[in-house]
Order: structure tokens, then sequence, then C-alpha cells
């Protein structure tokens, strides 16, 4: 049967939906499967029973895609990340699905909102950033196109902790969304892995025999990722540890009351918790042992299903790609390895060879802290037998390559990069500056000796979360503008270009801006007590606080802003509202002092009648997925102020500019893709090159002339010393002032002064309010290379070798 045969006869449509029929079902739910009555049914059961009729009309489309893959004996795509930062679900389902109409109209029949209801719904944060929504991303696009494919992650039973502020100080909060009731899961204890831990290695006859001390069971969950239009949809599953032995009665029974729960606890621990830090691993053996929990049991369900189908393993790089996001998979390498040559006999070379023709990797960061390394003593202890898997690799990697000067081994660790680097057939970075990067620094050596294994794939962002769902008012504009084709075909946003000089166009798209901003203050309002005028310029940074990420130099020109205001309160300004919002991980002290040095600033300046209405500061605890759909709509600005060369790509950096909101930022990671599509007279450049930054490092005390050389910067830093944010109380944020003022690697110092001019010059910018709509819809209709849709058909095409199955497969065809 042809792939194209099977596209159409098999995956059904549902039956068509009213939204009479569509209240009848959710009161169906409400009595059958919750148990309760409209009279006494609370917001979270209606949220139940509105998302449970949504499920049953993404379970046939599930189940016609699975076939569909099977008969078309389709090539599959495993994406193994740790990460997967989906938010809620029920509200991309239902616009998927088309059905928004239909289910407001529902829902206010029943006397509900819509809007209120999908709020309900716990925000899944199994991730900490810029990676794990990426992944998510990722599967809504690979469900969308009718890729077939399944994410592979850990059913963390807390994601990523909840913020809240105590005198503008962090605090961290275990986060609990299985707490509360959702309806996407389903349970498969059928798929159940032994996934085993420590242990002896014993070799007969030629073979290895690995006979781990301890192990678990890893069961699988699975949500449905239902793509646009429901023409596909692919599971996500989740693996969740539990123990061999749930129970034992007979310690029990000698009395031993905790002992007889303690290997339950010992086992669940794996899946409990996220490791709240993307950029550096503490808890090394939790850590390790949760990576090769997630990636054994991964494979070998991929493998068991590869089973069931062929008999000749050979055709595996066929029909199987597993996509490595990160190191933290790296594992897959040995771990694939030992089940072809240990467990199937197949000769090392050849599982080697096997091996690397299944797997990629993408690297996220050139962070020399944050490319994973393992003692080896751990990996002795914990994985025996792929430690020896290991050297021999590297061994056959060694005799292969005699003039290579890198080994997967070095000061007793093992290195996870060119690991995952020496077992992929590609190796991608998520921009091309970092691709490049990549290429002249940490691969360097790797890449001479395989020039042709590192790609680029520059990030993307899924607009059906991003614009349409997140910004109905902007979608709704560019649809009757140019029909609705953007929404799986982004670039047709550039069908708008000419609207640009249309005026009223513009003053549309001004009005949508001008709605969502007013919605976000009323948020902002009764939900976290700050006021802030919508006719403001909004000047959004939001992502995980980090030094690279520089929300220090952002909060240094707000201070120097507000000196500058106070010294000439009847200047011409631009009233602005300077928006941050992020979480520090809780052990990077540094990161937290910068929260508690912005929530400071915002004390002070908020409370000075001088500048009241000129410049506000918000900080909104605890960022999300469902905070960044409130504010990235409502930002006419974006701050993107990384220090270059050091963020590999973002992609909020992408979600802004479709969202129209202009770019301030660095020629780094994709805002140098963002400002050749946009143009460059609508970004606002400012800052070193990536080369730049390696010379001035060597500037011996580049930072004091920095600071000499502007007396802004040095007042600004001297307030902070006075304590002017701190009650008079000196020395609270001199380990910032200090680090600025000393080695200021991130080169907050060096930079300023040019993030000044380019802000002053964004003033004068926002002053005349149409050329900057203009600027913001040139901004929306170029954004469209930035679908996750486009980087997705990229790893097809130059990594996977995967071709779609789906109905999505259409426009390919
Ligand atoms: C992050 C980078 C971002 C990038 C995302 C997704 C990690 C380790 N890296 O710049 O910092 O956009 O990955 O690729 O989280």
């Amino acid at each position: 049967m042809t792939l194209a045969a099977v596209q159409l006869d098999t995956v059904t449509s549902t039956e068509p939906v009213t939204a009479q029929s569509f209240r009848t079902d959710v009161l169906r739910h409400l009595k059958y499967t919750l148990g309760t009555d409209p009279g006494h049914a609370q917001l979270t059961d209606w949220r139940m029973a509105l998302a449970h009729t949504v499920r049953d009309r993404i379970v046939d489309p599930w189940f016609a895609s699975t076939r569909a893959t099977y008969a078309g004996q389709a090539k599959r795509v495993y994406y193994l990340s740790m990460e997967f930062l989906i938010g809620r679900l029920l509200e991309d389902a239902i616009v998927n699905l088309g059905l928004m109409d239909v289910a407001d109209v529902a829902m206010a029949d029943l006397g509900l909102s819509l809007a209120d209801v999908v709020v309900d719904e716990p925000d899944a944060a199994l991730g900490n950033g810029g990676l794990g929504r990426l992944a998510a991303c990722f599967l809504e696009s690979l469900s969308t196109i009718g890729c077939p494919a399944m994410g592979y992650g850990i059913r963390y039973e807390h994601g990523l902790f909840k913020q809240s502020f105590d005198r503008g100080r962090q605090v961290e909060a275990p986060e609990d969304w299985l707490q509360r009731p959702h309806a996407w899961e389903f349970e498969r204890p059928e798929a159940a892995f032994q996934i085993g831990f420590g242990g002896t290695v014993a070799e007969a006859g030629g073979r290895s025999t690995w006979s781990p001390a301890e192990a678990v069971i890893a069961e699988a969950f699975d949500t449905p990722i239902i793509g646009w239009k429901g023409r596909w949809a692919n599971t996500l599953r989740l693996w969740s540890a539990r123990p061999m032995n749930l129970f034992d009665l007979d310690r029990f029974n000698r009395g031993e009351y905790a002992g007889a729960a303690a290997d339950e606890a010992a086992a669940r621990t794996i899946s409990r918790v996220l490791y709240p830090d993307d950029t550096t691993h503490d808890g090394k053996r939790l850590r390790l042992k949760q990576e090769y929990f997630f990636t054994a049991a991964s494979l070998r369900d991929a493998l068991r299903r590869f089973d069931s189908e062929y008999d000749d393993l050979s055709l595996l790089p066929h029909k199987v790609a597993f996509q490595l996001n990160d190191t933290h998979p790296a594992i897959a390498g040995p771990e694939l390895v030992r089940l072809l040559h240990d467990d199937r006999g197949m000769p090392l070379d050849d599982a080697i060879a096997t091996a690397r023709a299944c797997l990629s990797y993408t690297n996220h960061t050139l962070l020399p802290e944050a490319l994973e390394r393992w003692s080896e003593g751990l990996m002795n202890d914990l994985l025996p037998r792929h430690m020896q898997l290991i050297e021999r690799i590297d061994a056959v990697h060694a005799a292969a390559h005699p003039s290579r000067n890198v080994t997967l081994r070095g000061g007793g660790d093992v290195l996870m990069g060119p690991l995952a680097f020496t077992m992929a057939h590609k190796v991608n970075g998520v921009s091309a500056l970092h691709t490049d990067l990549m290429k002249e620094t940490v691969f360097a050596d790797l890449h001479r000796l395989h020039p042709e294994r590192i790609v680029n794939q520059t990030n993307g962002v899924t607009p059906r979360r991003w614009l349409l769902s997140a910004n109905p008012r902007l979608s709704t504009l560019i649809t009757d503008a140019i029909g609705d084709g953007w929404i799986d075909d982004l670039e047709q946003l550039a069908r708008l270009e000419p609207m640009a000089d249309d005026a009223g166009f513009r003053a549309a798209y001004a009005d949508a801006k001008h709605e969502k901003k007013a919605e976000l203050a009323g948020f902002m309002a009764t939900a976290r007590g700050v006021e802030m005028d919508p006719a403001a310029m909004f000047d959004v940074q939001i992502k995980r606080i980090h030094e690279y990420k520089r929300q220090h130099l952002n909060i240094l020109e707000t201070i120097a802003l507000w000196q500058a205001i106070r010294d000439d309160p009847h200047a011409t300004w631009t009233p602005r509202v300077k928006i941050f919002s992020g979480k520090a991980a809780p052990g990077y002290f540094f990161a937290k002092q910068i929260i508690h040095l912005i929530n400071s600033v915002a004390r002070v300046v908020n409370a000075d009648p001088v500048t009241a209405g000129l410049l506000t500061v918000a900080y909104p605890a605890n960022y999300n997925v469902s905070l960044a759909e409130r504010l990235i709509p409502a930002a006419d600005l974006s701050e993107q102020v990384s220090t270059a060369g050091k963020e590999a790509s973002g992609t909020g950096n992408m979600k802004f500019a479709l969202n129209g909101a202009l770019t301030v930022g660095t020629l780094d990671g994709a805002n140098v893709e963002i400002r050749e599509r946009v143009g460059a007279e609508n970004f606002f450049l400012f800052g070193m090159t990536a080369d730049e930054v390696v010379a001035r490092r060597d500037v011996p005390g580049h930072a004091g002339k920095a600071i000499e050389a502007d007396p802004r910067l040095a007042r600004a830093l001297q307030a902070i010393d006075e304590g002017t944010f701190s009650d008079g109380d000196q020395g609270v944020f001199s380990d910032i002032t200090r680090n600025i003022r000393g080695t200021d690697h991130f080169l907050v110092a060096s930079d300023f002064t040019d993030y000044w001019r380019a802000q002053r010059e964004i003033d004068a910018a926002y002053r005349d309010r149409d050329a900057w709509t203009r600027m913001a819809v040139l901004n929306t209709a170029r954004s469209g290379w930035f679908s996750s849709d486009r980087t997705i058909r990229g790893y097809m095409a130059d990594i996977w070798h995967a071709v779609p199955v789906g109905r999505g497969a259409h426009r390919d065809a």
C-alpha cells in the first residue's frame, strides 16, 4: 500500500459537533465520569467534564494515526528529552480540533466562561526553560505535520518549583501538578520495563552479561498530542518509577514499619523531582539514575515495537530515529550498543555503526559548566557495563582516527558531549551562530574529524499556541486579511507585508495590541497588585535568571533611567513599564541576588511620585508557560540582551517578534536570524559581537574603563552600593556591583553605554506610535520562518530521513 493511500483512508475524521451536542457531552461527563451534577459541580469538575469531552474527540484520530503508521511501515521518530514544558493542554486541544467557538457557546450556555474554565488546569511544568518548551513545540509540530513520532521523558511528580517572593527574595515551594486532576494521561501498566543499576559484569564465551544489583520498574503514562485540525496525533510517553516489590510484608510483620516501605520510597525517588537547574547539575547520582532510567526504558520500548514489525536488525536505522535532546539521554549510545551486542549478539563494530545510524544529538549550550560529565567512579558503580562499552567505543574511535586530539574521557570523567557526538550520525546546533561556534569551540576537534556531522537547525515555535491561541484578536485580524493558511504554513504571513503601509490595518493592529495590554494590566492589578498603564511601552524580559542573560544589565539601565527622569522630570520621556519574570535555580546565589535587586528597585521606583506614570517596574512571580501566554502578546519591546556568544538560540525572542514586539538585542543566538529576516531597521541592535566579547575580556580592567567612561553607569552602581534600594543598608547587593566592577565576565559594564543609546532610540521611536506599529506589523509579517513546523521539516529531511504519513503531509506530497 502506498503512503498516500494510507493517509486518507485510515485517519478518520470525527463527526461534526455542534454547541448543542458538545454541551450534552459535557453534562454527560459531569454526571457519569465525575459523578456530580450542575448544582454541585465545582470549577474543577466542569474543567474535567470539558476535558473529557475534548479528549473523546482525540482518541479516534490518535488510534488512526497509530494504525496508519503501522500500515505504512513508516519510520518513527523518538524524541528523548529530560524535559517537556507542555503547560496547559486543554486550550491547545480545543484550538487544534477547531472547537473553540463550539466550546465557547456550550460553556456559556452552561453559565460558565470558557476562559475561566481552561485556566483551572494545572500547568504541567516538566521542564526548566527553553530546552523543555522547545520539546513541547516540537511534539505539536510533529503531529501537525503528521510525522510518526513519540516523545519520551520522565513523569516527574513535582515539576519545576513554584516561585514566590518574600521581601523581594525568591522562595521556592514544591510544584504539585499531579495533586490536581487532569484528563490527559492514560496509564499503561502493560508497558513496563525493569531498569537495573549497579552490580557486576560477567564474561563467558566472549559475551558479557550485566547483572544489576538493584532494579526499578519504569511504567508508561501516555498523553496524546493532537496536531492542527486533528489530522494526526502522536504520543508523549512519560515514565514513572515504581519498586519491584511494592511492600515488604515480612519486614512489616517484624515491626519494621518504615523499613517495609523503604524500597518503595527509594524507587519512586527516581521520578520524584525535575532538576530545577538547566545549567549545572547537583545530586549527581540521582540525576544519572534518572537519565539512564528514562533512556533505557525508551530504547527498550522502541525496540519492542520494532520487533513486533520486523525481524531484521539491519532495518533498524531505516525504521527508527532517536533524537537526543541535549546530552541528558547520551547514555543511549552505550545502552543501544549493549542491547544490540550483548543481548542480541551483533558484532561490536556493527552494533556501534547501527546505533550511530539511529542516533542524533542536539546541543543546546556552549556554557562549559553546563556540559555534562560523570565521574568514572560513579559510572562504574551505577552502570558498570556501560563504562566498559564507553571504553570500547573510545578505543574504536581512537583506532579509526589516529590523529585525534579528543577522548571521551578526561580528568577522571566521562564527557557526555563527546560521547553523544561520537555516537550520533548528526549533531545539530539550534541557531546559525551557535552551530558555527560549536564547530569552532566545544566540538572543534571532533568537527575536524567528522566535518559532515554538524548541521544547523534553527529553533522554532508553534504558531498554534503562540499566536492563534495566545493572541486570538491578532489572529483574527490576520486571518481576515490573508485567510487562515498561515496557521500551518506560517510563511504565508509574508502576505501581510503590504498591509504595513495601510493605515487602516495599522490602526486595527494597534487596537489588537492595546487590547492585550489592557488585559494584562487588568490581570496584573488584580492578581499581582501592580498598576500598569496600557498607554505606556511594555518592555518585557522573561526567561530563566542567569548572568549571561543579563537581567542585571536591564535593571542597571532602569536605575539610570529613573535617575535621569528624576533629574529632569519635565523633559520628554516615553512612559515605560519594565516587566521582568523568571526563576533562578535554587542554588544559584548570584541569580537570586539579581531577583532581589530587581524587586528592590521596583519597590523604590514604583513608590516615587516624581517618576510615577513615567516608569514602573513589575516582576510577576512564578513565571511559567501560562504567564508567558499573557505577557508575550502584550509586549511592545522584547529584551534579548545576552552576552554575544552565550545564548544558543532563544525561542522567546521568536514568540515576541511573531506577536509584533520589537527586539532590543545583541547579535546572539537566533537574534541574528530574526534581525536578518525582520530587517535591521525594524530591530534595535546594540552591544559587542561574539568576537568582540572574546577580545574585550583580554583588555585589562575593561569593566573599570567602561564605568569611568560612562557617568550614568557609575552613578547607577553607586546608588545600589549606597543602599538606595535597600533602605540605606549598604552591601546588600555588593556581590553584584563588585562583580560588575571586577571580572565582569558577562561584560555588563562594557555593553551598558550602547544599551542606553539603543534604549533612548527606542523611546524616540515609540513616540511615533504609527511608525512603531508599522515596524511591529513587519515583525509579524516576516517571522513566518520561525515556525517549529519549519524546524521539524528540517530535522526530518537532514537528520531523521523521515516522511510524513498523516494528512498533514498533504502540502508536502
Ligand atoms: C537552551 C538555550 C536556549 C535555547 C534552548 C532551546 C538549555 C541547556 N539550553 O538559548 O539556553 O533556545 O536551549 O534550544 O536549556
